[in-house]
């Protein structure tokens, strides 16, 4: 559904690296190319926001060092950041992404507004780690369930996402399911063979993992299910990303004596060129809301190896764009992963199904859903 109005939105993020940003970055880009005019506000520019579009704007939050305080109060800052562009660039609705601290600080920001005579609408969305890890943080609890309940409405990223939710808080409002998207566009699934060749022989599969490499996304089980892999078959694995678990990841490749087949790559501004030329993508996270790095991967045709926690299940379809597993099994995931390789059919069949699977998270399917939410909250 198309809506004519366009409105004045205001999208807070985190501007880092993490899905959380990438949605909210391009949902904003995608909202301003239709005529909506998008005013981002955070502590630094969105990554993904780095070329000029039309219609998007972007407020720097700043936070002064002041030396009586020993926690800068980051939350306060952003709230009166909020009211000031509120009032001054005239928005008609906040969306924040992340519960802690963008939804406590809407809502804190909405009351201030009032006192001005402005009523402004807040849409919450959820991604995951708000909820799964910190949210059962007792220091945090109450906040976001007020946040949560206080906002005029609120998103969640998968079905997933919002049993959890409802299971750990006290939820008054009904949580809308919104998957996360991807941009087709963005994608390509044709293989640039020169750069493949520089990556692994003609002969090797090539395996990719890419994350935040926090204990959370278990990347040593990664290095363990390719290390099972690259005895029966030949292949190279990707490891893409940067984090805390990255120096223990990478001494326990040397230990496996496979360091020579693995490449660190680090933090890439652009991932798609390397999930293009990628056999099978490999997520064994403990726990992950969505997993928008495996459906960017399904995008790009690569077959998914993936945990069955969370909203991974709703993403990777068990048995046609890839296996699940459960958490920790490694062995069952390299056989799956060897059971992928077994033949250039078998590979092309998943490849295939990945890709038709992540065309149901295309942009244009998703985006009017949002729209839609603003809309009726404008009314
Ligand atoms: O996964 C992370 O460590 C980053 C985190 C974030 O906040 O950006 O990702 C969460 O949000 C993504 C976008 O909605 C989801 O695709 C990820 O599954 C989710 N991460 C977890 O639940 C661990």
């Amino acid at each position: 559904m198309e809506t004519k109005s366009k409105y004045k939105i205001g999208i807070v993020c985190y501007p880092t690296y993490g899905g959380s940003g990438v949605v909210a970055t391009e949902l904003g880009i995608s909202l301003a190319e239709k005529g909506h005019e998008v005013h981002f506000i955070s502590y630094s520019q969105p990554f993904r926001l780095d070329v000029f579009c039309e219609n998007t704007f972007f407020h720097e939050v700043s936070v002064p060092d002041y030396p009586l305080f020993e926690y800068t109060p980051y939350e306060l800052n952003l709230t009166s950041k909020l009211v000031d562009v509120v009032r001054h660039e005239n928005l008609n609705l906040l969306h924040v992404h992340y519960a802690i601290p963008h939804a406590s600080a809407a809502v804190q920001a909405k009351n201030i507004l009032e006192t001005y005579g402005i009523s402004i609408p807040i849409v919450t969305t959820l991604h995951g780690t708000d909820i799964t890890l910190l949210g059962k943080d007792k220091s945090f609890k109450p906040v976001i369930e007020y946040a949560i309940n206080k906002s005029d409405a609120v998103t969640a990223v998968s079905e997933d996402l919002i049993k959890e939710t409802n299971s750990h808080f006290s939820i008054k409002n009904e949580i809308m399911m919104i998957s996360n998207f991807i941009d087709l566009n963005l994608y390509s699934q044709k293989i640039d063979e020169n750069l493949r060749l520089k990556i692994a022989k003609k002969e090797e599969k090539i395996l990719v993992h890419i994350s935040n490499f926090r204990k959370v996304k278990r990347v040593m089980d990664v290095l363990k299910i390719y290390n099972e892999v690259q005895k029966k078959i030949p292949a190279k694995l990707l490891m893409i990303g940067d984090g805390p678990e990255r120096k223990k990841a990478e001494q326990l490749s040397r230990r496996l004596n496979i360091s020579y087949k693995v490449k660190f790559m680090g933090k890439l501004k652009s991932v798609e060129e390397f999930l293009s030329i990628s056999d099978v993508f490999l997520l064994p996270s403990e726990t992950e809301s969505f997993g928008l790095v495996a459906l960017e991967a399904m995008a790009s045709e690569v077959a998914v190896i993936s945990t069955n926690s969370g909203g991974l299940k709703e993403v990777n379809i068990d048995g046609i764009t890839g296996f699940l597993s459960e958490v920790g099994d490694v062995s069952k995931m390299s056989n799956d992963a060897l059971m992928i390789l077994k033949d250039d059919d078998t590979l092309t069949k998943f490849k295939k199904n990945a890709f038709k699977h992540a065309t149901k998270f295309d942009l244009p399917n998703i985006l009017p859903k949002y729209e839609k939410l603003y809309q009726d909250l404008l009314k």
